[in-house]
């Protein structure tokens, strides 16, 4: 029996815990995080001549150092190196939801995106074309409805193409941030491309982002480097050069704005808004 260790990953609410209890049978109750402690669930359960090893992370907005769950998830990330990731998204809060996932794209990680709540949005009268929203974000797409059991059998069998590597959607595509950014990004990813120092838990695209971003972890993380002093220092003569291009404007949130733009114009060609929207913009 083949071991495929996956993790869920999303916003909190967004069905990674029902999703989880579904797949891996489980009955009992799992707690909300919102407490001190910070923790994950894992279960067990056997498919189509696998072995699954589930995780059920903390839900987080995005991979920023700034929350206890957005720590453990990266920690988590970093230290166990899940074969694929399950990138759970509310089908009816498809913006904010898709943020984590161009974070998630920055890292290279191999990825499935289960749609939730896909009866949610039916109710809604909307229609997403998911299959050109993968195509577009390089990531496999798999509507879902967990409270129901519906497409489960179809996520995981997606996680197992994407797995052994058949799977056509996956590409390896990067949210474009801006000629200025990308400018920036480029040579700090090389030089952190070459360090041999840096274990490949994390692409040098992620860490470079995060330290244009002054993520405080992601730059102990380099200091501790036989060259940190130096890479820090290439760090902070890009930034030093953006602060001269963009006059008044803040790297973190080009950055975010950039990846929101990226969202908001592939949802623009896949989501159709329903009937009743378009009545009542007119
Ligand atoms: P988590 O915070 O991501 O673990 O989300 P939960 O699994 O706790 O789910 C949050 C709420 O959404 C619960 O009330 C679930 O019953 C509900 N829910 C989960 N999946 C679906 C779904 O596919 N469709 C609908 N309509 N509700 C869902
Ligand atoms: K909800
Ligand atoms: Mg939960």
């Amino acid at each position: 029996l083949r071991t495929i260790n996956v993790a869920l990953i999303g916003n909190p609410n967004c069905g990674k815990t029902t999703l989880f209890n579904i797949a891996s049978g489980a009955r009992e109750h799992v707690g909300n995080y919102s407490g001190v402690t910070v923790d994950a669930k894992s279960g067990t359960f056997k498919y189509k001549g696998f072995r699954f090893n589930i995780v059920d992370l903390p839900g987080t907005y995005s991979l920023a150092s700034y929350s206890p769950e957005e720590l453990y998830v990266r920690r988590y990330l970093k230290e166990k190196t899940p074969d694929v990731i399950i990138n759970v998204v509310d089908a009816s809060n498809l913006e904010r939801n898709l943020y984590l996932t161009t974070e998630l794209i920055d890292m290279d990680r191999s990825m499935v995106i289960a749609l939730n709540m896909a009866d949610e949005l039916e109710r809604s009268g909307r229609k997403l074309d998911f299959k050109t929203l993968g195509e577009m974000i390089g990531v496999p797409i798999v509507p879902t409805s967990a409270r129901n059991g519906s497409g489960i059998n179809e996520l995981f069998d997606t996680v197992i193409s994407v797995f052994e590597g058949t799977d056509p959607a996956v590409r390896h595509i990067h949210v474009n941030l801006g000629n200025d950014i990308e400018q920036a990004l480029s040579e700090l990813k090389d030089t952190l491309k070459e360090n041999p120092h840096i274990g490949r838990h994390f692409s040098p695209r992620y860490l470079a982002i995060k330290l244009l971003e002054s993520d405080s972890e992601v730059e102990e993380m380099v200091r501790s480097l036989p060259d940190g002093k130096e890479i820090l220092g290439l760090r902070d003569k890009k930034l030093q050069k953006l602060s001269e291009i963009q006059k008044d404007a803040d790297v973190n949130m080009s950055i975010a704005n950039a990846k929101y733009g990226f969202i908001a114009g592939a949802l623009a060609e896949t989501l159709e808004s329903s009937k009743k929207e378009e009545i009542n913009s007119t």
